[in-house]
């Protein structure tokens, strides 16, 4: 990060949305500036910035403000001639389908962080799991999803792979740990230094004490978890 960047962007510490913008301008190593806001308590700046009042967004040096993760990603890697999508149009529109298929996939996530009793979340992670069934079974065994190439497809899913392994563990449900193909691939996206990077080093703890605040059934069993852990 630097002050003299040409690109400033808007995000949440916890927000999985704002990882793809952070991840692709990692991986480009394009200079930029973060601002962290409070969603709970968003900033009027913020307000009269956003069109929709959610991050992240993008706000260039001449004052033009993006929004939707993946039209930032497209955006950053296209002006870097960056090669996280493919140049042939039939295999790029492939990618953007999946990419797609992710941005579902993170719309699912935030419905189990709303979940308010076991049944309603029991309902979404299979939808999950039918989600990730279909993934592995279109993957092919390899570290990347695109040709083996760590692309904006790995980036779009990223967010996800970090997040599902701590819902397992809370609810003791599959979501993909059962599926080899999809084990393989998360954990060599969850590898790459750009994904690593693209949160703060407490990231864990913060998910967890965001969780613990929630109503929701996920926010139940993150209370139980905390709880058992001071008890022992
Ligand atoms: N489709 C949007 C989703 C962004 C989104 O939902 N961001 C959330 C935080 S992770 C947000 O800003 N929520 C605030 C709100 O909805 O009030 C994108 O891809 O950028």
């Amino acid at each position: 990060m630097t002050d003299s960047a040409r690109f400033t962007l808007i995000s949440h510490i916890l927000c999985p949305y704002v990882q793809r913008a952070v991840i692709t301008l990692k991986e480009l190593a394009v200079p930029y500036k973060r601002i962290d806001i409070d969603l709970t308590n968003k900033p009027d700046w913020f307000l009269a910035l956003s069109p929709l009042g959610k991050v992240p967004v993008l706000v260039i040096d001449d004052g033009t403000v993006l929004f939707e993760s993946e039209v930032i990603c497209e955006y950053i890697n296209e002006v870097n001639r960056g090669k996280l999508l493919a140049e042939d149009p039939l295999e790029k529109a492939e990618q953007k389908s999946w990419i797609e298929f992710a941005s579902t996939s993170l719309n699912l996530i935030d419905q189990l962080y709303q979940a308010a009793d076991k049944a309603t979340f029991l309902q979404i992670q299979q939808q999950l799991e039918h989600l990730g069934q279909t993934l592995e079974d279109n993957l092919v065994r390899a570290e990347y999803f695109s040709n083996n190439k760590f692309s904006l497809v790995d980036a779009a899913f990223a967010p996800a792979f970090r997040e599902l392994p701590l819902f397992e563990k809370l609810s003791g449900q599959h979501f993909f740990q059962h599926l080899p193909k999809l084990v393989l691939w998360a954990q060599y996206v969850l590898d790459r230094n750009s994904v690593i990077e693209a949160v703060s080093k407490d990231y864990q703890q913060q998910l967890m004490a965001f969780l613990a605040k929630q109503e929701s059934y996920l926010g139940q069993l993150a209370r139980a978890q905390v709880a058992s852990k001071s008890s022992g």
